[in-house]
């Protein structure tokens, strides 16, 4: 075809015809470009090989297949309706894939032959279902797995499409099914497997409606008229807020490249997911085989997807957001990796416009951090300045002065060297309501900053206590962790209401 091209365009050039115009001057038209998805090799699913699926719990995904001939892919799923925390204090009745929000995330190769198992505890009050975006076939596989509680059913499916795709309950009402967390993802590998990265992970956000404003305290039920209006109390990443901050945060090494399978449950919002600090070197879209590359946002539909990957360069705190952003920063959908290793000062140079989107271990503090391990105050005060400059000093000011009327100042605060465990309480929860610093009146409003360690908040205060000419004493993990204790003991009474 590649001869007849050509001779078809050298034709026109001498001729000068359009060679795309027409066809009608030769016999034999030049074939497309090959285009989606190549034959597959027809299967005997009785003489396959049988693999028992290895599922990936997030934020951990799925590991590669590494396989190069099509198998059967047997995998056994539980849904089991679990009450727990949604956020700090606050109980939620989730409808789960495997017991965790999102469901496992699903892994095979494009042509595999796959056997799913689902099973309904006896304990559940709900019939339920899977459709599998990766089938193709009525329902995408929930005519075939209505299952009642006390049951299981099963269905096969051969992977025709690679990509990577929504599963989802498609029970009715299914709008609450799906809002109560039950959805994942199937990843189907191209053939020849994804390109090698070092590091994967495997995040999904979703939308939730409680009665309940964002953090309000105690037991929330699902609130259907909110979900109607799509009107979300939180927006998530992995089924809670803070899933995957502090302690939890994920983490990579400077030159490894991570790769993050990205999906969005929904049910109702459409995520705008972006990395503060960083550019995604390729993103395949809704899962697609073609990866655009050097991209800054990328839109992932409710019930869609995404795999982004990219390279990290520079030890620091990346923030993971939907960029629709006052649901990062006021109903949860926040995420963080952590990057450790060698500075760069040319790719970075340390200086930030927003030390706020830093983090704690932003470059600018990493330096101050550096060598400063141990338990001594000196070595606390000196890692906690990256948190004082990564998180307070965006209001308190670097040399922690405030701005008249608006911020009190942390520099020899009358308020902050009186009272220790005030201090670390107002970090932990936030403080509003008119105080006096120094003998001037603020009534603003502080956010609660829980999503840092008691360790860096520990650290942070201690920096702070012990410099900008105040002289209080250090602050360890131990007393953060008292106070913590205290606000999440007074946020869950006896009788377990609000
Ligand atoms: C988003 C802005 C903001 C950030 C960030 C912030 N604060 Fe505050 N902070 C405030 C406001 C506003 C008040 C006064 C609240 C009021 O008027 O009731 C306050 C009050 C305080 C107080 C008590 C008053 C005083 O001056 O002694 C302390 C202590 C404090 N903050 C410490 C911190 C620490 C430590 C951090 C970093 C972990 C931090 N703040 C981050 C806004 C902020
Ligand atoms: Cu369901």
């Amino acid at each position: 075809m590649k001869t007849n091209l050509i001779a078809v365009v050298t034709a026109c050039i001498l001729a000068g015809c359009n060679p795309g115009a027409t066809t009608e001057n030769h016999s034999e038209p030049a074939a497309p470009a090959p285009h989606g998805p190549q034959p597959l090799a027809a299967i005997d699913p009785a003489t396959l090989p049988v693999v028992e699926a290895t599922l990936g719990i997030a934020p951990l995904a799925a590991p590669p297949t590494n396989r190069h001939a099509p198998a059967k892919v047997v995998v056994r799923i539980e849904v089991k309706e679990e009450t727990r925390e949604i956020a700090d204090g606050v109980r939620y009745t989730f409808w789960t894939f495997g017991g965790s929000v999102p469901g496992p995330m699903i892994r095979v190769r494009r042509g595999d032959y796959v056997e799913l198992h689902l099973q309904n505890h006896p304990n559940n009050t709900m019939p339920h279902n899977i459709d599998l975006h990766a089938v193709t076939g009525p329902g995408g596989g929930a005519t075939s797995t209505f299952t009642a509680p006390g049951h299981q059913t099963q269905f096969s499916f051969r992977a025709l499409n690679e990509g990577t795709y929504i599963y989802h309950c498609a029970t009715a009402p299914v709008g609450m099914h799906v809002a109560n967390g039950m959805y994942g993802l199937i990843v189907v590998e191209p053939e020849e497997g994804l390109p090698p990265v070092d590091k994967e992970y495997y995040v999904v956000q979703g939308d939730f409606y409680t009665p309940g404003e964002y953090r309000a305290h105690g037991d929330q039920a699902f609130d259907m008229n909110r979900a109607i209006r799509e009107d979300p109390s939180y927006v998530v990443f992995n089924g809670r807020d803070g899933a995957l901050v502090g302690n939890n945060a994920l983490t990579a090494n400077v030159g490894q490249k991570v790769r993050l399978f990205v999906g969005n449950g929904g049910p109702n919002l459409v995520s705008s997911f972006h990395v503060i600090g960083e550019i995604f070197d390729h993103v395949y879209s809704e899962g697609a085989s073609e990866a655009t590359t050097n991209v800054q946002t990328t839109l992932i539909p409710a019930g869609g997807s995404a795999i982004v990957d990219f390279q990290v360069e520079i030890p620091g705190t990346y923030i993971l957001v939907d960029h629709s952003i006052f649901r990062a920063f006021n109903k949860g959908a926040l995420g963080m990796i952590r990057v450790t290793g060698a500075d760069d000062r040319i790719v970075y140079s340390g200086r930030e416009v927003d030390e706020a989107y830093l983090g704690a271990a932003g470059p600018a503090a990493t330096a101050a951090a550096e060598g400063a391990t141990g338990d001594s105050p000196e070595a606390r005060a000196r890692r906690g300045e990256a948190t004082f400059l990564g998180v307070c000093a965006t209001c308190h000011q670097r040399d922690a002065r405030g701005l008249p009327n608006l911020f009190p100042p942390l520099a020899s605060s009358d308020y902050l060297n009186a009272d220790k465990t005030r201090a670390i309480r107002t970090v932990l929860a936030g403080l509003s309501g008119p105080i006096t610093v120094n003998g001037t009146q603020f009534n603003g409003a502080m956010p609660a900053f829980s999503n840092l360690t008691d360790h860096e908040i520990a650290d942070a205060l201690t920096h702070v206590r012990s410099h900008f000419g105040n002289h209080g004493d250090a602050v360890t993990d131990a007393e953060v962790a008292a106070v913590r204790a205290d606000i999440a003991r007074a946020a869950a009474p006896a009788a377990g209401h609000p």
